[in-house]
This record gives C-alpha cells, sequence and structure tokens, in this order.
C-alpha cells in the first residue's frame, strides 16, 4: 500500500491574501475561450492601436509582474473602435507567465494554455476623470490580451528582455522612455471580445477583454529572462517570480463575440 501524506500546499502570493473571489461575481476573469461557442458579430469594428513611443515612462517590478507604464495625462496612446464605444488611453502594459511552458496564461483556447500572456492596459478617459475610477466601473477599462507562443526570437521583446536584470527585485525601477507596444501586437486582426474582471484584487468587473487570435512568438531564452525575475525584494529570501497567472473562473450567463468567421 501507499501511504499518502498530508498535501502541502505552496503559500499564497501576498498580493491574493485578499479575496480570492468576489461575492456575487457574474463576469469574473480569465475565462476558457471555447472557440466553437463564439459567436460571430459581423457588427464588430476592426480595432485601432495608436501608440506614440515616448508616452512610455519606465519599467518596474511591482512584486508579482513587470509593469511598463506611460503617460495617461493626455489622449496620446489610444485604441479605438473593435467592440468599444469610446476611445480607452494606454495605461501600462504587463504579462503573466509560468514556470514551465506547458502553462503560463491566464485565459485559455479550447482549455489549452500559452506559456504567457500580454495585459495591455486602457482606460475610459472619456467617461472617467481618473484611472481609478474607471477601475470600479462596467465600462472603465479595455484590456488588450495576446497569447505567447514558443517560436522565433522577438526583437521587439528583446528590448523589455534587456531591461529585465536591472528589475530583478520588487520595488526596482528603471527609466524606459522609448517604447511602441503596437511591436507586440499580432497583425491579424481577428479577436475576441467578453465582458469581464481585472485578474488581480481589486478584480473589479470593469474590463472589457479583447483577446487577440493569433499569439506572437518569443525564443525560450527570451521566456527563461521572464522567469529570472523575483517577486522579492533585496535581502529577502528570492522566490522565482513564475506563475503569476489567476485561475480560471466560470464563463456563467456570457458569451463570447469574436470579430471574425
Ligand atoms: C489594475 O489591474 C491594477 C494593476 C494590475 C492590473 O490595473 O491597478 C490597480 O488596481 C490600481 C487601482 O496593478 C498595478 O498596476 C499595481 C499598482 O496589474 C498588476 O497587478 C500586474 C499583473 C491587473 O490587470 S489585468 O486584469 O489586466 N491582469
Ligand atoms: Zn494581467
Amino acid at each position: 500500500v501507499t501511504l499518502c501524506g498530508p498535501i502541502k500546499f505552496a503559500p499564497l502570493h501576498p498580493l491574493w491574501q485578499s479575496p480570492l473571489t468576489i461575492p456575487g461575481g457574474t463576469r469574473q476573469s480569465p475565462i476558457n475561450i471555447q472557440w466553437r461557442d463564439s459567436v460571430y458579430d459581423p457588427f464588430l469594428k476592426p480595432l485601432k492601436i495608436s501608440y506614440d513611443p515616448t508616452t512610455c515612462l519606465h519599467i518596474w517590478n511591482n512584486g508579482y509582474s513587470f509593469l511598463v507604464e506611460f503617460d495617461d495625462s493626455a489622449d496620446r496612446s489610444i485604441i479605438v473602435g473593435g467592440p468599444l464605444e469610446n476611445q480607452y488611453r494606454l495605461k501600462q502594459f504587463h504579462f503573466h507567465w509560468g514556470a514551465i511552458n506547458e502553462w503560463g496564461s491566464e485565459h485559455t483556447v479550447d482549455s489549452k494554455f500559452y506559456p504567457a500572456e500580454l495585459h495591455l492596459v486602457h482606460w475610459n478617459a472619456v467617461v472617467y476623470p481618473t484611472f481609478e475610477e474607471a477601475v470600479m466601473e462596467g465600462n472603465g477599462l479595455a484590456v488588450i490580451g495576446v497569447f505567447l507562443k514558443l517560436g522565433a526570437h522577438h526583437e521587439g521583446l528583446q528590448m523589455l528582455v534587456d531591461a529585465l536584470p536591472a528589475i530583478k527585485h520588487k520595488d526596482a525601477v528603471i527609466e524606459f522612455d522609448v517604447f511602441d507596444p503596437s511591436c507586440l501586437i499580432p497583425s491579424c486582426p481577428d479577436y475576441w471580445t467578453y465582458a469581464g474582471s481585472l485578474t488581480t484584487p481589486p478584480l473589479t468587473e470593469s474590463v472589457t477583454w479583447i483577446i487577440k487570435k493569433q499569439p506572437i512568438e518569443v525564443d525560450e531564452n527570451q521566456l527563461e529572462a521572464f522567469r529570472m525575475l523575483l517577486f522579492t525584494s533585496d535581502g529577502e529570501e528570492e522566490k522565482r517570480m513564475v506563475d503569476n497567472f489567476r485561475p480560471l473562473q466560470p464563463l456563467m450567463n456570457r458569451t463570447v463575440r469574436s470579430s471574425f468567421q
């Protein structure tokens, strides 16, 4: 007989010491996108992206991911169209990834995980005076999700990868003043869209998700560079920044729409 000892769970990341779920939540993210259950919507417009590379400010390790933040005090880096009624301003982008290539993305397609997922976070500055207010409201945010798959070296991503050793520890920030994130967005215009939430606390149900169908390719060394980052501050016992994704949430009463047939 094999006796099974008690199952030991990894300690929870400090980010998740606030509630893991929203009581009564009906539009939580991420979700599995079941391709055949998505509904083609011929009224969905193409998504127009117009980023000003000089609005880029810095790159920092926030202890859960690394973020590239933008000056969002004016309509300089914006998206419009797609499922959106107004234009939305770029605030930041960040990634989620796994310890190994078998998982790491937050969304899945037909239950398949990608090794990483990029999120470009935008807010509705037409309707809300600040990002913090937009975070709390139903149409406040629009996040573009892009899957990363293993393949060719990505020249645009390498700009970021080269900066990572300088922000290895939690709270490290360095200047990063020119970057055009549109180089990280696949050329194929096809996307899925659904109403969801932030995938980190405060988990508010304020996000119009726009998930690109086509992944971008990155190489093994580039993913390995992500995995060299640390959740921990300088001086603490080192914990690798990996598996920084939220588990899948129930679809509930939602439809995923597609821009393509
Ligand atoms: C919000 O959600 C958070 C981000 C968080 C993303 O944009 O901001 C706030 O809630 C401020 C009110 O947190 C920060 O920017 C740290 C200050 O981003 C992360 O935590 C990095 C993963 C999460 O957005 S997401 O739903 O696209 N994953
Ligand atoms: Zn995210």
